[in-house]
């Protein structure tokens, strides 16, 4: 049952390819062939995986999926899409509006009418804008803070260069927490001790030598493993095959715990258990109660290994103040799940070795932190946390986790932070009285209430006063909530800049935006594999810079030399001297432990492998002795009460997890009687967030009329007259969109699905106006989870759906600005 990556991998090559996974250091990789007619094949990465790509007459003719992978995405389709289309920014662009009226000018921001400028006038002018904000302002005037999915490699990371460049003017405003797990990594680490959410995971063939039930909890890996946060290896692939065949084998019961049918569930055959959106809070309530009330929970490791079951009992039994007992059948009324079944989870996760991995859209909703901590706490009562294959896991979708590890150290990075001793042109660390930094989901609040309190984790954040903004490698008007609300808000900026390649709906809600180039277009260098660390990828430049783009790199160069630190930005060194450092510290680090050839043999094959990695348990040393392993809470044990979050006193974050009613919930919770339907934004199988939404060819694979498809069952469809194919109107009071229906029996009554991502296209730029391509935040709820993390709630959010039958408006998202001289 324990087989290897290696075994797999050798199991499943049936080509020569076999032969590259063999012993040898560095794996040939076809790269330097060369031909007259084909062109050159040229080794590259991306969030995708590895690939090669055929160059002729400087063009990006195809690409295939390096040989090592043998389970490619199909997004790997989309690549050529990305270099190739008429989103791209093409030159330096200056919104028409800010630069008649000389900066200022709200009201037409979004209209989408640019001005092209050389370099040299849109650097002076990003430099002139710097300057105002520090000397007529302050540093608390400035966010420069958001960060996002930048395009692989580690020099090139293209925020660390915006950071870095700004950061050498004057101080800025930044960010605290992610989008990704907000209250997740914000909870757990006062119940278990770490975020888990990014950490190491027990590894499949643990899994599959000793767990009996795997519960996917609101979890879709075989979706979102696609993509990785490094180069993506899709060695996950192979386990999620053997998986599959220990399932058909009976040797394994398998459950997905989803509103939806999901795609891993699909791909498993495996059981589903449907619960209501946003209830799993009270079916852990009735699974916990009915452990207590028969006795199936483990008292020892209760005991030996957590504090404050006692604490949280009352509320559990009904003795507590709300005078109410979490009984299944309460549970019931609330989850869509019948109390008998409730009751056989409970017996069937106690008598078993049971495996619990969550995914993180559960905690992508108002009241994040309770499914989380009350899952550690039903995991705690089973008492198999630290056991091979037992216990809980919160991060197994995740950029390959779960991949025995190598250990093999990565490539640094591009240093995000000014060099010891360096100091900011303008070094004013006066935030006047601001907090400096902010929950990262909170800025929009800040920008319409500057200088409002807030309760966050424990303390006080008082919001600045936001004059400018700069975004690089993030998109705002992608991974923020309520685009109406954003609209109102943006009105207030004086300046926001956008460096980015192609044109999304930040760039038109921008006044100045700068054209980078892809990944594509520059040499760099990856960890191949986020987290099993399987090998160092080289990134070869396959095409120069299209249009008049430069690298992040060169664009800072030039920005930092208008106050005379250029020199200090670069360290006198160009983009190969500093991909060489990189790899040279790398083999470095790994001395005496894993190989590694010369630099410049490294760079003519492309790939350094590590070899096989090992087996990893969660919290095994902390249950062989938790005085040596203590956890990172302040008990060192599990804390099913935590008094330091009980002391903070708030509201919907107490001491110990609980059920919180929803502002927004489908099947007869609150607002389901105006808007019925439950919209979730889950992230998209076919793209990276809004990456890749505008590679033409590869989006029509899956757009209907052109739009963004919205999910939905039969009964929802039927009710409403609506086809599969038709456009449709989504809509509640926060905003509108034009999308296409496709009816699909995954998806059951009440609930509908608009990835995330998808390229907003407003009809225009008034508050209000119709998004004509169907990006689910134009929807969603814009609210702190708790008081605790204030972290997104967008899986909060209720909508009702119509058949358009109006004139149809033309989408507006692509095709970049409306160019006016
Ligand atoms: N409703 C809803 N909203 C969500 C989510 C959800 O589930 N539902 N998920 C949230 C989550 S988990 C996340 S992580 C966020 C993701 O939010 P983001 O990370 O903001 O999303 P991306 O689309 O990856 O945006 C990256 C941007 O950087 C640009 N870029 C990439 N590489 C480079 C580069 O090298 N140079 C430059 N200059 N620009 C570059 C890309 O073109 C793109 O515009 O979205 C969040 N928003
Ligand atoms: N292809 C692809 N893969 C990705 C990404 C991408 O953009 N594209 N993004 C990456 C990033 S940045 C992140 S953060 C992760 C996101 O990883 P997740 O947040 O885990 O992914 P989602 O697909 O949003 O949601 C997973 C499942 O949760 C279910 N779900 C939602 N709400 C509930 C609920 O209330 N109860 C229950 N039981 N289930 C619920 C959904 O139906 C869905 O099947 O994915 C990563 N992987
Ligand atoms: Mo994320």
């Amino acid at each position: 049952m324990t087989v290897s990556r290696r075994e797999f991998l050798r199991g499943l090559a049936t080509t020569g390819v076999a032969a590259a996974i063999g012993p040898s250091l560095v794996a040939p990789l076809a790269n330097a062939e060369e031909d007259a007619t084909l062109g050159t094949w040229k080794t590259s990465g991306s969030h995708f995986g590895a690939f090669r790509a055929r160059v002729y007459a400087g063009k990006v003719q195809e690409i295939e999926p390096l040989a090592f992978d043998k389970h490619p995405t199909d997004m790997i389709n989309g690549i050529k899409g990305v270099i190739y289309n008429p989103s791209r920014v093409r030159y330096p662009m200056v919104r028409l509006n800010w630069l008649k009226k000389h900066r200022y000018s709200s009201d037409t921001r979004g209209d989408n009418r640019f001005v092209r400028v050389t370099w040299d006038e849109a650097l002076d002018l990003f430099y002139r804008e710097l300057e105002y904000v520090q000397t007529n302002f302050g540093p608390w005037a400035l966010h420069a803070g958001q960060t996002g999915w930048r395009q692989t490699g580690q020099f090139h990371s293209c925020t660390s260069h915006m950071q870095r460049a700004v950061g050498m003017h004057g101080h800025f405003l930044t960010k605290v927490g992610d989008y990704s797990t907000g209250a997740g990594q914000t909870i757990l680490p006062y119940i278990l001790g770490s975020t888990e959410v990014y950490a190491q995971q027990t590894s499949w063939p643990k899994i599959f030598a000793h767990t009996d039930v795997l519960i996917l909890w609101a979890n879709d890996p075989v979706k979102n493993t696609q993509v990785g946060w490094q180069c993506e290896t899709h060695e996950s692939y192979a386990y999620y095959e053997q998986l599959k065949q220990n399932l058909a084998d009976k040797k394994i019961r398998v459950i997905s715990i989803d509103p939806v049918k999901t795609k891993t569930q699909n791909f498993l055959d495996c059981e589903h258990q449907y619960i209501n959106p946003q209830t799993d809070v009270p079916f852990m309530l009735g699974v916990a109660h009915t452990l207590y009330k028969e006795d199936l929970y483990d008292k020892d490791f209760i005991n030996t290994y957590a504090l404050g079951f006692d604490d949280f009992l009352p509320y559990l039994l009904g003795t507590a103040a709300d005078e109410t007992e979490k009984t299944p059948e309460w549970a019931a009324a609330i989850c869509g799940i019948d109390a008998d079944t409730i009751r056989d989870y409970a017996r069937l996760m106690a008598n078993n070795r049971t495996q619990i991995i969550f995914g993180w859209s559960i905690q992508r909703q108002q009241h994040g932190e309770q499914p989380y901590w009350m899952g550690a706490v039903v995991a705690a009562m089973l008492g198999q946390i630290g056991k091979p294959g037992g216990g809980v896991s919160y991060a197994h979708h995740y950029s390959g986790i779960g991949i025995p590890p190598t250990g093999a150290a990565g490539p640094g990075g591009f240093p995000r932070n000014l060099d010891p001793g360096m100091k900011p042109k303008h070094d004013n660390k006066d935030y006047n009285g601001y907090s400096s930094t902010i929950p990262v989901a909170r800025w929009v609040d800040a920008l319409l209430e500057p200088g409002k309190k807030i309760n966050y984790n424990g303390a006080t954040v008082t919001y600045p006063d936001i004059k400018m903004m700069v975004f690089s490698g993030n998109n705002p008007w992608h991974h923020h909530q309520d685009r109406n609300r954003m609209k109102e808000a943006f009105k207030k900026l004086h300046t926001v800049v956008s460096i980015d390649y192609c044109w999304t709906a930040t760039c038109r809600f921008s006044d100045i935006v700068l054209p980078a180039c892809t990944q594509f277009e520059r040499n760099d260098i990856d960890l191949y594999g986020a987290y099993s660390a399987s090998g160092i990828l080289a990134m070869h430049k396959l095409v120069d810079p299209l249009y008049h783009s430069k690298t992040d790199f060169e664009i800072f160069t030039e920005l930092t030399r208008r106050w005379g630190q250029h020199k200090a930005y670069t360290r006198g060194m160009d983009e190969m001297d500093w991909v060489k450092m990189l790899y040279n510290e790398c083999r470095e680090a790994n001395k005496g432990k894993f190989a590694m050839p010369e630099f410049d043999e490294f760079w003519a094959a492309g790939l350094v492998e590590f070899g096989q990695g090992s087996d990893y348990i969660r919290h095994a040393d902390f249950r062989e002795d938790p005085e040596i392993a203590p956890l990172g809470t302040p008990s060192g044990f599990i804390e099913i009460f935590s008094r330091t979050i009980d002391r903070m006193g708030y509201q919907e974050c107490r001491g110990h997890p609980m059920w919180f009613e929803k502002a927004e919930r489908s099947h007869g919770g609150p607002k389901s009687d105006v808007y019925p339907l439950w919209l979730q934004s889950c992230h998209p199988d076919k793209r990276l967030h809004s990456q890749m939404c505008e590679s033409e060819e590869f989006r029509a694979t899956y757009a209907v009329q052109g739009r963004e498809p919205l999910y939905m069952s039969p009964e929802d469809a039927k009710a409403r007259g609506i086809a599969d194919g038709d456009l449709v109107r989504i809509y509640n009071d926060r905003g509108q969109a034009l999308v296409g229906a496709v009816v699909s029996d995954d998806y059951p009554p009440g609930v509908v699905r608009l990835q995330e991502g998808a390229w907003y296209g407003p009809l225009n730029e008034k508050v209000g106006a119709i998004d004509t391509y169907g990006d689910p935040n134009t929807m969603t709820l814009d609210i702190g989870a708790s008081e605790l993390s204030q972290a997104t709630s967008a899986n909060t959010c209720l909508v009702e759906i119509e058949k358009f039958n109006g004139e149809v408006p033309p989408v507006t998202s692509f095709g970049g600005p409306i160019m006016v001289s």
